[in-house]
């Protein structure tokens, strides 16, 4: 153990392992802590599909096989009742989350710069004169006092370290239940029943079994599947593994014999990313920043990218040697014009479609209001073509939904806006905080003329 370090890394998820890969390689003195071991590495319970974009614009190398378990063609969306199925083309893979982490961290692990504690936790944040200098840490069983000139916030959805800075930080910024979901997911293999199309991923809209989310199952093989579903947090909804257990076991693809081969749920944020990533000595990225695709609930993909930034701010730090939230301030910027404000304008999309009841799910899938071929460009862009609103106004009028027109024009306006201000990110911590007033604004402006309209 070294008396200081250049970065502290807490937490070897998606998001630290990322940061501690591209730190490592520049030649810093860092630590990475994390309560697992090499072997169990990202082990938070998850979907486990990662599009296959994601690695490449991080800065990492291509996945080796055995890291993938398969390789996906396209996802198909249901409508509840499953009555309208859409197919989304887009090249991805499930991936062996364990053996990823380990693949990463272990192509580093051997550098004289780099030590990883394993079974280790990380307690809390050093703040000295206003600003994070290290962390206190359970290394192996004792209690160390860990310094570097930066710290990466990657715990995940615990957020150990953010959740015990002052209130009065930006960077502080507790997640309101509603903007999470609780998923459950059994992976489970079948004993003689071949699946279908195994390269095609299947997401299930349905509020009656996964209100405010959705349902998933996710072939690893033809015989093998990652079964889920995410159930929105804060809104006094049943557990999902109840609901699992209750509904789910009852669809005919789980009426057939199968092993469950491993049983887990976790929460998981659902939102825009955090208002700043950036604070005082201090980045939070991952889960820990809420850099996650709000839709869809996919974190690996945004974990990796706010990694790859915060490991260039972090050089960019070094090289004018300031740590402070000012130096740091460029994985705001490059995060928030190239994913966050693509994101802020799915938290819009995400608030309208966890509000819809089935029969305007249905009814809008049926009808084509969002139609299949729009659905990628609107999740890789998070803009509602203006030809699919007015394409939506000529079915709409002929079948009189008119409310549901009013309420697609209205998300798609807001989805510009909330895109808008995130593209206009302040330049400076300065101002930060005018810049949070608006964003309240038009997020509880946008919530009220929605509810005016539900
Ligand atoms: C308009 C009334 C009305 C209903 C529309 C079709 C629909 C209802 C909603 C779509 C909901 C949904 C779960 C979309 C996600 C689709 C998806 C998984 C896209 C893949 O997105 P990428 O490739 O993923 O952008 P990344 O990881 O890059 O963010």
């Amino acid at each position: 153990m070294r008396e200081k370090y250049d970065v502290i890394i807490a937490g070897l998820g998606p998001a630290g392992t990322v940061a501690l890969w591209h730190l490592a390689r520049k030649g810093f003195n860092v630590a990475a802590i994390d309560w697992r071991n090499l072997n169990t590495l990202w082990g938070k319970p998850c979907g486990d599909a990662l599009g296959a974009h994601h690695p490449r614009e991080a800065g990492l190398p291509e996945p080796p096989s055995t890291v993938i378990k398969n390789h996906v063609k396209a996802i198909d969306i249901y409508s509840p009742g499953e009555t309208t199925r859409y197919r989304v083309h887009g090249e991805g893979y499930i991936i062996n989350r364990n053996a990823f982490g380990k693949w990463l961290v272990e192509s580093v692990i051997d550098k004289d710069n780099v030590d990883v504690f394993f079974n280790s936790k990380v307690l809390e944040p050093i703040i000295k004169d206003n600003k994070v200098v290290g962390v206190r840490a359970k290394i192996a069983d004792k209690v160390a006092e860990l310094r570097s000139s930066i710290v990466i916030e990657a715990t995940g959805f615990s957020r150990v370290l953010r959740n015990k800075l002052p209130h009065e930080w930006p960077i502080y910024e507790p997640i309101d239940p509603r903007d999470t979901n609780i998923a459950y997911r059994e992976v489970i293999e079948y004993e003689d029943y071949k699946i279908d199309e195994p390269d095609v991923i299947r997401i299930y809209l349905d509020q009656e079994i996964a209100p405010g989310g959705y349902w998933w199952y996710f072939p690893e093989s033809a015989k093998s599947v990652n079964v889920g579903l995410g159930v929105q947090g804060g809104m006094g909804y049943p557990n999902p593994m109840t609901i699992y257990k209750e509904k789910l076991t009852k669809h005919p693809l789980l009426q057939k014999k199968y092993h469950v081969h491993n049983a887990a749920g976790a929460p998981l944020p659902t939102r825009r990313p955090s208002n700043t990533l950036v604070g005082p000595g201090i980045v939070a990225i991952g889960d820990a920043g809420y850099t996650v695709n709000p839709v869809h609930g996919g974190g690996m993909g945004y974990a990796f990218r706010a990694a790859y930034y915060a490991a260039q701010a972090i050089e960019e730090a070094y090289n004018r040697n300031d740590f402070s939230e000012e130096g740091l301030w460029s994985l705001n910027i490059n995060y928030m014009q190239n994913v966050g404000a693509k994101q802020a304008a799915l938290d819009v999309f995400r608030r309208f479609l966890q509000r819809l009841p089935n029969d305007d799910i249905r009814y809008g899938m049926e009808k084509k209001l969002l139609p299949e071929e729009d659905v990628l460009y609107t999740s890789n862009v998070g803009e509602l073509r203006i030809s699919t609103l007015e394409k939506a106004k000529i079915i709409i009028r002929g079948l009189g939904r008119p409310s549901l027109l009013a309420k697609l024009k209205l998300v798609g306006d807001y989805m510009k806006k909330a895109r808008d201000h995130y593209m206009n990110y302040p330049e400076s911590p300065a101002q930060l905080s005018e810049w949070i007033k608006e964003t309240e604004r038009i997020f509880n402006e946008f919530e009220q003329k929605l509810a005016e309209k539900m």
